[in-house]
């Protein structure tokens, strides 16, 4: 009889075992012959145990594989085979990275990046789940990179926003989630139009009164000389 693990974690090392395999008395088992049916190599130990190593330089590719065993006793008579299935999973979680702009203006779209997440091989990353943790909206994307559109309609509110990034392997293990923050921020300065025929009072700063009153002629009552008096810019004369 062989057991074997359902699964075993892609890379990671296992054990077969033909410990439940029996002869009768007074005939003893004293050979076991492991195969691997996918891979076609065989090898023999003489208890009921296997350790099917794994060589991290070429590991067992994902999916199932097929495994045989033979116990043969100390006549020399060979069992029929039993067999067992062993799935090689991808149970590594991905690892996300969320890089996005420190500072973003007023109004304007701007864009977060996943790309520097990864996944242990053979495992790659096949969604990105985006969330703006301050507005509590969710959006998924195939690609590591997502723009926040910002409608000129309904821009951000200024002040700090969370993003979060959640990336998942195409074996459906998601990742710890990568936060990052983006200050929206006003940064245009405030521009001054004045009206296209805009009259500037004389008495505004920047203007001075200059006395325009002929010398030699007698003292005007002070609404007169107020009428009489002429605004002029500093530097005319
Ligand atoms: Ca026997
Ligand atoms: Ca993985």
């Amino acid at each position: 009889m062989l057991d074997a693990p359902a699964q075993a974690e892609f890379g990671q090392s296992f054990t077969l075992s033909g410990a439940r395999s029996s002869d009768a008395p007074p005939g003893r088992i004293v050979r076991y012959v492991w195969t691997d049916v996918v891979a076609g190599t065989s090898a023999e130990t003489a208890d009921g145990s296997f350790r099917v190593t794994v060589n991290p330089a070429s590991p067992l590719p994902l999916g199932r594989r097929t495994y045989r065993l033979v116990v043969v006793d100390d006549s020399g008579n060979e069992s029929a085979p039993a067999e067992a299935q062993v799935l090689i999973v991808d149970r590594t979680a991905p690892t996300a990275v969320l890089e996005a702009p420190a500072q973003a203006e007023f109004g304007q779209s701007f864009t977060l990046s996943g790309a520097r997440s990864s996944d242990a091989p053979p495992g790659r990353i096949v969604r990105y789940v985006w969330t703006d943790v301050t507005a509590g909206t969710t959006a998924e994307t195939a690609q590591a990179s997502f723009q926040v559109v910002v409608s000129p309609a309904s821009p951000l509110t200024l002040g700090r926003r969370t993003y979060r990034l959640v990336v998942a392997d195409d074996s459906g293990n998601e990742s710890a989630p990568a936060e990052a923050e983006v200050e929206v921020r006003d940064t245009v300065p405030p521009t001054v139009v004045p009206p296209a025929h805009q009259v500037i009072a004389a008495t505004e700063a920047g203007g001075h009164w200059r006395p325009f009153w002929p010398a030699g002629r007698p003292p005007m009552s002070a609404g007169r000389r107020r009428s009489a008096f002429l605004p002029r810019w500093r530097g005319q004369t």
